[in-house]
């Protein structure tokens, strides 16, 4: 079965829920709801990765993540760290995180594939061409699918590099990240091929604009939080179909509910 991962943003501008969980009371008790929803997993972020977000300093991503991530891992879920920093990845660690997911794939920080080696836990590394704020000048591809894994493939050379055993590795297609509308449906009907490179697969659609911008055509209407959340959940069970390993959501009800549909569909 697909294995669910629940995005706990604690930050002021995330665009999907922003300010919301900025308070760590609410954080932790937000990630708690998630695993009673059925997270397998939960994704503690600090730092908004959406275009145009702001660069935060590490310090302060810390502030906002470590007390999060120490009273989640405490009650015994499975956390992943979102960040592109370093400092932060190892102090996630120290604080109980088991995965540290960079959706810069260790491009950000020349020490994150270093560090993640020395802290033996698994490292989502996703594709990743620059920073929210100039993302979308690099978003050209001759195949985006074959160019992306290609790409990825370097990183887990770099990563194998670093000391990081293949099975230590998630990858992640960066849904969103320099890729514009299009050539995220592209790099989805793909997702096969980077199935086959080897390591995991993580995929993240939830709520993105690719999926608001594909519900809005035509005149349809604001495509509001639940219409994408409904989105999401049909992305994330036909990323399932296609063999990844988990789904990364913020409405991890309804992912839970539409796996599960598949699921039994399989037999
Ligand atoms: N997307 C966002 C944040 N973190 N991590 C991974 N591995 N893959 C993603 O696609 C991804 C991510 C942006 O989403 P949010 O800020 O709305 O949670």
């Amino acid at each position: 079965m697909t294995l669910i991962m629940g995005a706990v943003n604690v930050t002021p501008d995330s665009f999907s829920d922003g300010g919301r969980y900025l308070q760590a009371e609410a954080a932790i008790a937000h990630g708690l709801e998630l695993v009673a929803d059925g997270a397998d997993i939960l994704d503690i972020g600090g730092e908004s990765t959406r275009p145009g977000a702001v660069r935060i300093d590490p310090a302060l991503e810390r502030e906002r993540v470590l007390p999060v991530i120490r009273e989640l891992a405490a009650a015994g879920a499975v956390v992943s760290v979102d960040t592109m920093h370093a400092e932060t990845a190892r102090a996630a660690v120290e604080a109980g995180a088991r995965i540290i997911n960079d959706v810069a794939g260790g491009l950000a920080d020349q020490d994150m594939l270093r560090v993640a080696a020395e802290c033996h836990v698994d490292l989502v590394i996703s594709h990743w061409r620059g920073h929210s704020d100039d993302m979308y000048a690099h978003a050209q591809y001759t195949d985006v699918a074959r160019d992306v894994v290609g790409e990825l493939v370097d990183r887990m050379e770099a990563a194998a590099a670093a000391g990081i055993p293949p099975a230590r590795i998630i990858l992640d297609p960066g849904i969103g990240f320099a890729k514009h509308g299009s050539q995220n449906w592209d790099m989805l009907r793909g997702l096969p091929a980077l199935v086959g490179v080897g390591p995991r697969v993580l995929v993240g659609t939830s709520r993105k604009r690719f999926l608001a911008e594909l519900l809005e055509a035509d005149g349809a209407g604001e495509a509001t939080e639940r219409r994408r959340d409904l989105a999401t959940a049909v992305a994330s069970v036909l990323a399932a179909q296609a063999g990844v390993w988990a789904v990364r959501v913020h409405d991890v009800a309804a992912t839970r509910d539409a796996l599960r549909v598949a699921a039994a569909w399989r037999g």
